[in-house]
């Protein structure tokens, strides 16, 4: 029993050590977004367009319900897969003409969802050839560093430690090209910041869907 203070001073040493080890490897970059106004932005997505990811592809799942996709936006890695199981009692054809991604589910409606695997970075927008306001957004990233913005517009994002790191911006509302928006970023002793002032589109009213007929 008179070893285990110094079992445990041996296991503190060791676990401040790891802990040294990876703030070593890793910088926190803290992001500021603002619209047009110059009013936070919540729901920004900041993502790091530097790495890759090890871990192991997974499917997300965007569904088809209530004549519209839900979520409308996802955010994946490359190798993950996105699956759009039809939850309505109508056909569903949902496809992508994005230069990322195109694919054509045709109709459907219970049974196998389409499932679509993305190989290669960047945004893709999803559609139902039937019902033309159905509209869905896919965020492919190299890495699963990304981080969304609280509602003060801010967010941190976990880096590789290095001289600079290369970042990217989207927002579901965001007008023109995320692309445009890409900076570099300089790290010093583990930290950066970042700052966007973004043009968005305003906010649009749900449609309602009742009392419609489909087909
Ligand atoms: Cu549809």
């Amino acid at each position: 029993m008179r070893q285990l203070p110094l079992f445990l001073a041996a296991v503190l040493v060791l676990s401040a050590s790891a802990a040294k080890k990876s703030s070593k490897k890793w910088a926190a970059v803290e992001a500021t977004v603002v619209d047009q106004k110059g009013n936070p932005v919540e729901d920004a997505i900041v993502f790091t367009l530097d790495g890759t990811s090890s871990r192991k592809a997974k499917t997300i799942v965007m569904v088809m319900k209530d004549m519209d996709f839900a979520p409308k936006f996802v955010a994946v890695t490359v190798g993950d897969s996105v699956s759009f199981p039809n939850r309505d009692t109508t056909h569903h054809h949902v496809y992508s003409f994005s230069k990322i991604k195109k694919f054509d589910s045709r109709l459907y409606k219970d049974g196998k969802p389409k499932v679509v695997k993305f190989n290669k970075a960047g945004l893709v927008k999803a559609g139902c050839k039937i019902h033309d306001w159905m509209k869905g957004t896919i965020l492919i990233t190299t890495s699963d560093r990304r981080v969304f913005t609280d509602a003060g517009g801010v967010a941190v994002l976990k880096v590789a430690r290095g001289k600079s790191v290369r970042l990217g911006i989207y927002h579901p509302r965001l007008r023109g090209k995320h692309t445009k928006h890409e900076v570099d970023v300089a790290l010093r002793k583990g930290k950066g910041t970042a700052s966007w002032k973004l043009k968005l589109k305003k906010k649009k009213k749900k449609k309602s869907t009742r009392n419609k007929v489909y087909y």
